[in-house]
């Protein structure tokens, strides 16, 4: 038996270290139903020792294809942990790039599945029977990890899970694409990343391509005016021509109807026997809504599950990429993401798949923005977080009196033409800076509400989701409502140093949670309502989780507004089907958010902590 020493590794760059020190193999590994899925396998040439699998499916390709080909690092993940002795599986998703079968976006579970019949899990189920069966150097345990599409995969991976299957990380995993991850968010279509995510990999393929897609040509880096200029969301159709592919889905399910309640995992995550580490970032612009929901449902449905949580102060995948000491402008003066592998995922999976030491994990770690600081808790949201209620008042304000006035309302018109911007600059797409971007741009326009409470006495610390309570009233017989949660920087907060950008930031207004809510949905998701026109209606909903402190010499500010644009759709302001309307539906509507005694606006916020 010849056996190899590892090459020197330091100073390497990843590639060209996996390339001196691990096989690449190339298999068509067969499912139960006969189709054979593209799958990379890495193992150390060390074949001196056993190493357990890391296995990660995606639906974005294995490029570079071919055993002779290794010619880019396969994925961060590896990179990261290439010294570490896994060996590494990459899998494309059925009917993806190299695998054979039909490609299904978000493809439900089958729960009963018999002889042939197939998903997710048991792609998943076969894929690492067949691994087990036939890698050599492997030690029986496999764990699973994946990060957005990827984390669907990993959350589907384990329901009815294989017994190797030890541990699995769902990281940023897209949980369902109507409520809140990705293409929706309560039920308004997220444009600006939809669109890219349509253009790139929505298409309808005759057969799967190992090429990835070219990007869409804009033809313009200004989002705001080629989104405007797209006119209806039914002009997508027109524009993505043949390709339309999923696009046709959307269209077609344009309330939460059973194509989608198919489609989100969460009902299966019972009795779940892998551990499970579920990550997200509370900066993350694609799937925030995915790992909170993840690790509330296994704690209500899976309660012998040992699984844990980790949020940081992360945009989409950012726990993987570089070293986590700021998102934008806004600082956290430590290397939050190096942290995170090292003190957490690295010492998680060594215990799970090399029996290693169990890390000394709470339920959930969580970052602190405001302060910069991991804390650790029983349980998330924490238990001591008290839903307090901040009103809207007369004059602005923001407070925990409740308003007395008889009547008392503001208004504004909400303009379709002229959409409020969901960032103050040029961009196309969405970016990932945009969940920390400076608010003021959009604090003085008539069509934004602003309200606030004066300077904090004390720090203010916010844990947990935020819900929304809003009377309101339209002229119009659909609206949207979007809320924006603010942290006001004090006069003096200092600039960066060195200040490139030359940067303000005394007065800054850093969002700290945006959200949107289609007012059709108020009475469900699955159940469109048009507003009485005129009429003060109840409208509530909730923003995703934060675990910020607002400190003391800051404000605690809120932004009321009828559109968010492109992140989300225009609301045409008429009941109507969205996805199919033509410009004559979109009309001007004068809007109203009521502060009166009967009919009282605010915001619950979890506090946590006033003060030290
Ligand atoms: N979560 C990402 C995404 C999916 C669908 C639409 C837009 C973004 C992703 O998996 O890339």
């Amino acid at each position: 038996m010849s056996h190899t020493t590892a090459a020197a590794g330091e100073g390497q760059s990843a590639a060209d270290y996996v390339r001196a020190n691990y096989t690449k193999y190339e298999f068509g590994v067969p499912m139960r139903d006969g189709v054979r899925l593209m799958t990379h396998i890495y193992v150390p040439k060390n074949d001196q020792e056993t190493y357990p699998i890391l296995l990660n499916r995606t639906p974005y390709g294995l490029r570079p294809y071919g055993v002779d080909n290794q010619s880019r690092e396969p994925s961060r993940i590896m990179g990261h942990y290439a010294r570490e002795g896994f060996i590494f599986v990459f899998q494309d998703a059925r009917g993806r790039n190299g695998s054979e079968g039909e490609f299904v976006q978000v493809r439900p579970h089958q729960q009963g599945k018999t002889g042939a019949e197939f998903d997710e899990s048991s792609d998943t189920f076969d894929t690492i029977e067949w691994l087990i069966a036939n890698v050599p150097q492997n030690n029986g345990n496999v764990g699973l990890t994946g990060v957005s599409y990827d984390g669907f995969y990993a959350v589907h991976g384990m329901v009815d899970s294989h017994p190797a299957l030890r541990c699995v990380s769902p990281q940023a995993p897209m949980i369902d694409w109507f409520i809140g991850d990705d293409f929706h968010h309560n039920g308004v279509f997220y444009l600006a990343s939809g669109f890219g995510f349509l253009a790139m990999i929505g298409q309808k393929l005759k057969k799967p391509t190992r090429q990835f897609p070219r990007p869409f040509d804009y033809e313009t880096p200004d989002g705001y005016e080629y989104f405007l200029n797209l006119g209806p969301l039914r002009n997508i159709r027109e524009v993505l021509g043949s390709n339309v592919g999923y696009w046709e889905d959307l269209e077609a399910h344009g309330h939460y109807d059973e194509y989608w309640k198919a489609r989100t995992p969460l009902p299966h995550l019972e009795d779940v026997k892998p551990a499970v580490l579920t990550v997200g970032g509370w900066f993350d612009a694609e799937d925030l809504y995915g790992p909170l929901a993840v690790h509330r449902t296994l704690g209500a449905q899976s309660a012998g599950t040992d699984h844990h949580l980790v949020m940081g102060p992360w945009s989409h995948g950012g726990w993987h990429r570089g070293d986590g000491d700021g998102l934008g402008p806004v600082r956290f003066h430590q290397k939050t993401s190096e942290w995170y592998r090292a003190q957490v995922e690295l010492p998680w999976l060594n215990h799970h798949l090399k029996d290693g030491p169990a890390p000394a994990l709470a339920r959930a770690t969580c970052f602190e923005t405001g302060t910069n600081v991991w804390r650790r808790f029983e349980s998330w949201p924490p238990v001591e977080a008290v839903a307090t209620p901040f009103y809207l008042g007369e004059g602005g304000a923001l407070s925990k009196g409740e308003p007395s006035a008889v009547e008392a309302f503001d208004e504004y018109v909400s303009d379709p033409a002229k959409p409020v911007p969901h960032v103050p600059h040029i961009a196309m797409g969405m970016t990932r800076e945009y969940m920390v971007d400076d608010q003021r741009f959009a604090a003085t326009r008539p069509d934004v509400l602003v309200y606030s409470t004066p300077p904090l006495e004390e720090d203010l610390t916010l844990a947990g989701p935020l819900t929304a309570q809003l009377w309101v009233s339209t002229t119009g017989t659909d609206s949207d409502w979007v809320v924006k949660l603010i942290d006001v920087y004090h006069g003096d907060f200092p600039n960066p140093d060195p200040n490139p950008a030359g940067l303000r930031m005394g007065g800054y207004q850093q969002l700290v949670r945006g959200e949107p809510f289609r007012g059709k949905f108020r009475e469900g998701f699955d159940n469109p309502l048009p507003f009485e026109p005129g009429e003060p209606t109840f409208v509530q909903f909730e923003l995703p989780d934060v675990f910020h402190t607002f400190r003391r010499g800051h404000r605690v500010m809120l932004h009321v507004q009828s559109s968010w644009f492109p992140i989300g759709d225009r609301n045409p302001q008429t009941f109507c089907d969205i996805y199919t309307c033509d410009e004559r539906a979109f009309v001007k509507a004068t809007q109203r958010v009521w502060r009166s005694r009967e009919h009282a606006s605010r915001i619950v916020l979890p506090v946590l902590r006033s003060g030290f």
